[in-house]
């Protein structure tokens, strides 16, 4: 298993082949470029957000970074920040955040995402439509011509109260688009995966474009029992891609 530093990464010669793992570790480690002393931070939750994570608290150790305030975005993010020794805080203290650093499941050539296949969408949303600028980390491999487009998930936060109800309308909703709802289970213990926040996840599986994503979206939020979705239209504001050629950073 590779244990290179991103900066080591970065430098190394191209005939080398870099897991998907390095790749996030690039993106993570590019976007904390954007961090300064005394900013109010969002912290992303994932795989690829783990590593910007752990380059703030490196920087922080290190005397390069200080006075950060972190806000969590997910009870997993908040015991990383926690055993890294980053300050945190919340939304209620701090309403207005510089900067939020996350991973994303798909972007599309305009920049929106599906996000919330790690199971914390609705804090994500909820922190990062606060935040100045939003930088959103990926591989390659994350990158869609159209939401939905990766044939995966794409997660609604719903109710657990009648949630057979509330996946049967998500599916009817998008008939068109061949919609399957899906409830999300765990893998740890064949249970119904539950949020941080009580709830429950629908995953739908599209198998056609939905077309407009607004539409779609305030639709998905009509319907009662539906507490949140994982389309995350217009928000980021800086999008950083690692790939096998290098990483590219790219602004709205
Ligand atoms: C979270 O991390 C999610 O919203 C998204 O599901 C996920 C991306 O995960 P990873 O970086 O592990 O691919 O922010």
């Amino acid at each position: 298993k590779p244990t290179a530093t991103a900066a080591a990464i970065m430098a190394s010669p191209p005939q080398l082949i870099l897991t998907q793992d390095d790749l996030k570790k690039i993106a993570a480690y590019k976007a904390v470029e954007f961090v300064e002393s005394g900013m109010v931070l969002g912290l992303g939750t994932g795989s690829t957000a783990k590593h910007a994570i752990d380059r703030i608290g490196e920087l922080l150790r290190q005397g390069k970074l200080s006075n950060i305030v972190g806000i969590p975005t997910s009870t997993k993010t908040h015991e990383q920040a926690l055993a890294l020794n980053i300050p945190l805080s919340d939304i209620d203290t701090h309403p207005v955040l510089d900067l939020a650093i996350d991973g994303a499941d798909e972007v599309d050539p305009d920049m929106n995402l599906v996000k919330g296949r790690g199971g914390s969408l609705l804090r994500e949303k909820m922190i990062e439509g606060c935040c100045k600028k939003f930088v959103v980390i990926v591989d390659e491999s994350k990158l869609v011509n159209y939401i939905g487009g990766s044939g995966l998930a794409m997660p609604v936060e719903i109710v657990p109260f009648c949630w057979k109800f509330t996946a049967q309308k998500l599916q009817s909703l998008f008939e068109d688009s061949g919609c399957v709802a899906k409830l999300r289970i765990s893998p740890e213990n064949g249970k119904p995966y539950v949020t941080d926040n009580g709830n429950f996840i629908v995953d739908l599986y599209f198998k056609k474009d939905i077309g407009d994503l607004r539409a779609a979206g305030d639709a998905i939020l009509r319907l009662a029992g539906v507490v949140e979705h994982g389309m995350f239209i217009d928000m980021a504001t800086t999008l950083i891609v690692a790939g096998e050629l290098g990483v590219t950073v790219r602004n709205k």
